[in-house]
């Protein structure tokens, strides 16, 4: 028990001393390694992280949200502000706006935790969805609807609390007033027209396997040390 506990604490140090990466998504980034119109891919601290963008559903009452990557065309743009969304079918701005509910798409190498992001052009009672694919099939689930975010023409929102971990991530917005559903610092609707740019993204890479996963081969590692002690006794 007491090794385990032992594990369980070099597990938990690994993780807090991991450091903070961020990468910027503008069109003047460092961290820009290549962008083919459909998709960003950005580089920092040996992670890759490719942007791309979709359209989603958005269903009053129930809450679905279905995202459907390229949707009518949609892609994100690298603005020296922040990277938008635009798409073929009417879209309301070249900003990630709620007209069409547009969804930035950040595809990881690597298991990480999404712990803040920049948004610019932010103005009054803007908000944003978040996605994560939790069961790892490759689709994104909304996991927290209206997010508000400071009312600064530049907000940065930390995700710490959230525990937002995986490879897969959508951040996006609906501008509809019947989404009062989940906010983060109480009741507000985005009948504001939501719309803002992604300026930066702020996350930790964590080990690929989560402790809980870790603890029965550690224990099946035990039972065979004991096994062979054993035969040495034998
Ligand atoms: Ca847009
Ligand atoms: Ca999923």
């Amino acid at each position: 028990m007491k090794s385990i506990i032992g594990l369980a604490a070099v597990a938990a140090l690994s993780i807090s001393s991991a450091h903070a990466t961020t990468i910027y998504t503008t069109s003047g980034s460092s961290d820009l390694v290549s962008n083919n119109g459909s998709s960003q891919v950005y580089e920092d601290d040996g992670v890759t992280m490719t942007l791309s963008a979709g359209l989603f559903t958005d269903t009053p009452v129930t809450g679905d949200a279905v995202v459907t990557p390229g949707q009518y065309g949609a892609r994100p743009i690298a603005y020296s502000p922040g990277t938008g969304i635009t798409h073929n079918q009417n879209d309301g701005q070249h900003l990630v706006d709620g007209y069409f509910p547009e969804v930035a798409i950040l595809s990881f190498d690597k298991t990480v935790q999404l712990t803040g992001a920049l948004f610019t052009y932010v103005d009054t009672y803007d908000t944003f969805d978040l996605f994560i694919d939790s069961n790892n099939d490759g689709i994104l689930e909304r996991v927290f609807e209206n997010l508000s975010m400071p009312n600064n023409s530049t907000a940065f929102v930390d995700f710490l609390s959230l525990n937002l971990v995986g490879k897969l991530f959508g951040i996006g917005t609906s501008s509809y007033s019947y989404n009062c559903r989940m906010t983060m610092h109480g009741q507000k609707c985005d009948s504001y027209s939501s719309a803002w740019k992604l300026k930066k993204l702020a996350f930790e890479e964590v080990p690929d396997v989560p402790l809980p996963a870790a603890l029965p081969l550690f224990m099946a590692g035990l039972a065979g040390f004991g096994f062979a002690s054993r035969k040495k006794q034998a």
